[in-house]
Formats: C-alpha cells, structure tokens, sequence
C-alpha cells in the first residue's frame, strides 16, 4: 500500500508564515505616504509623512526645557542623510522643522534629483533611534 503524505504544502504554509513575521516592520517607524521613493514629480513637491507606533505631536509653547517620552515632531532634510540618534536637528538649511505637529507640506524643490530624509526629533529637536527614513525624487520643471 502506498501512503501519501502532504508535508510539503503544510511545511509551506509555515515558511510563509515565518517569513510573513520576520518581514513585518516591528516598533515605531516613519514613512512617506507620498511622494513614493523613486518618483518622478514636479515643483511644488507635496509631501506626506507617516508614523506608526508613535506618536507626532507639536512641541509646546514657551521654553522646552525636557522632552516628552515616545512623543516628538517631524523634520525633512532637503539632499540630506538621516542623523546619528541623539543629534540636535539644526534649526537651518537644508532641515525644516514641523515643530506644529504637521505632515504635510508644499515644497519648492529645483528640477534634478533628491534625496529627502524624513526624520524625528523629540521636544528638544534630538534624533530618536531608527526614526528616520530616507526616498529619492527626481523633480522636472
Ligand atoms: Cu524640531
């Protein structure tokens, strides 16, 4: 008598599953929502920003003196790379602040490539570990 056994789509289903677990994105991170990595778009740019597991909030008003916890605002770097963990976000080109909690924006970008990285600061405008995110546009006129 010849038994059949059906190992291999069962074994399949788990690896699926595995590989389903492993490749979610786990714990807090930013994204774009547009523009998409790679996109070719034009001037003004508008860009959407995203969180999950986290919260975006705006700093409050008056001096900031200590940082809220799990809480903070987003920033762009206009051709810039994402900054080491820690690091004071400068209050200057090419980084743009949205402090007001926003995220969304309009922006004048000159035709040619760029790199844009998203990135979160706290209260105190510091960069949090793994917070940042960084696509490639290509603006035309
Ligand atoms: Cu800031």
């Amino acid at each position: 008598m010849t038994r059949y056994y059906t190992f291999g789509p069962a074994a399949a289903a788990i690896a699926a599953i595995l590989i389903g677990a492993a490749c979610r994105p786990s714990g807090p991170r930013v994204f774009f929502v547009q523009p998409q990595d790679g996109a070719t778009v034009k001037s003004p740019v508008k860009l959407e920003f995203g969180a999950q597991d986290f919260t975006i909030a705006a700093v409050p008003q008056g001096t900031v003196t200590e940082t809220r916890p799990s809480l903070g605002h987003y920033h762009i770097g206009v051709d810039a790379d994402c900054l080491p963990p820690g690091t004071a976000i400068p209050r200057a080109s090419p980084w743009v602040h949205f402090g007001d909690g926003k995220n969304v924006i309009d922006m004048q970008l000159p035709a040619g490539t760029h790199k844009l990285s998203l990135q979160v600061g706290d209260d105190l405008h510091r960069t949090i570990e793994g917070l940042c995110s960084t696509i490639s546009v290509n603006v035309t006129e």
